[in-house]
């Protein structure tokens, strides 16, 4: 993992990335037969024009991707982000709600075709409670989870602001999944499926309903939209 300091580079990196991840294959593959077979030489190329080697070299050392996507967690504070997140990269679930001090990420790469995606999930600190998100957290996303809480209707009913916070702040072509989380707890329903199956419909997201507790079409989520933003990013 990145120490804080490096994160302005990085964040280079993934603007790089992902402004650029239309090419970044044939870009690699050139790269390759020019250098041979080491990743770390097209990382060296790249760096010459980049002028950050160290980092990134750092950062690259330990493994391989053909894609690297930025997705984002948001919706409102307690509905279970940083679970599915924990739940999708580590396999774990936490009973306890933890803030953790400014802006953390996690990955997990999968397969797609015969490329390696790679994930990189942002999630929130806890400033969702106050609505208070800046322009870097969004920024160089390609895919967001907006979440909610199946049995808190509340949280279901500000949707509408956060899609139209993510709208404002990145790409039109943004891969966007509405996650209905906490389908565990069946008798304290709030939220039908039907409704806000309409309502993914209608604002042309897709729509899945999930359990990070039981680990209930978590996986399917996270795939689901990474396969969708391979599939545009490689179009
Ligand atoms: N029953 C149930 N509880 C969950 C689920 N996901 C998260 N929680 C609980 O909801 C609370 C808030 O979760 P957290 O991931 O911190 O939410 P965040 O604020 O959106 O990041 C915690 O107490 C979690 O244990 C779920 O799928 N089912
Ligand atoms: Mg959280």
């Amino acid at each position: 993992m990145l120490k804080k300091k490096e994160l302005t580079n990085f964040q280079n990196l993934t603007a790089y990335f992902s402004s650029n991840n239309k090419t970044t294959p044939r870009t690699q593959n050139k790269a390759r037969t020019r250098f041979g077979s080491g990743f770390i030489r097209y990382l060296f190329h790249l760096n010459l024009r980049s002028n950050s080697f160290t980092t990134m070299a750092a950062y690259r050392a330990d493994d391989d991707y053909d894609y690297l996507f930025k997705v984002v967690l948001i919706g409102d504070s307690g509905v279970g982000k940083s679970n599915l997140l924990s739940r999708f990269t580590r396999n774990e679930f936490s009973l306890e709600s933890k803030s953790t001090i400014g802006v953390e990420f996690a990955t997990r790469s999968i397969h797609v075709d015969d490329k390696i995606v790679k994930a990189q999930i942002w999630d929130t600190a806890g400033q969702e409670r106050y609505r208070a998100i800046t322009s870097a957290y969004y920024r160089g996303a390609v895919g967001a989870l907006l979440v909610y809480d199946v049995t808190r209707h509340v949280t279901f009913s500000n949707v509408e602001r956060w899609l139209k916070e993510l709208r404002d702040h990145t790409d039109s072509n943004i891969v966007i999944m509405l996650v209905g989380n906490k389908a565990d707890l069946r008798h304290l329903r709030a939220v039908s499926t039907e409704d806000a199956k309409g309502f993914a419909e209608r604002e042309s997201t897709f729509f899945v309903e999930t359990s990070a507790l039981e680990a209930t079409n978590v996986e399917n989520a996270f795939t689901q939209v990474l396969t969708q933003i391979y599939r545009v990013a490689s179009r």
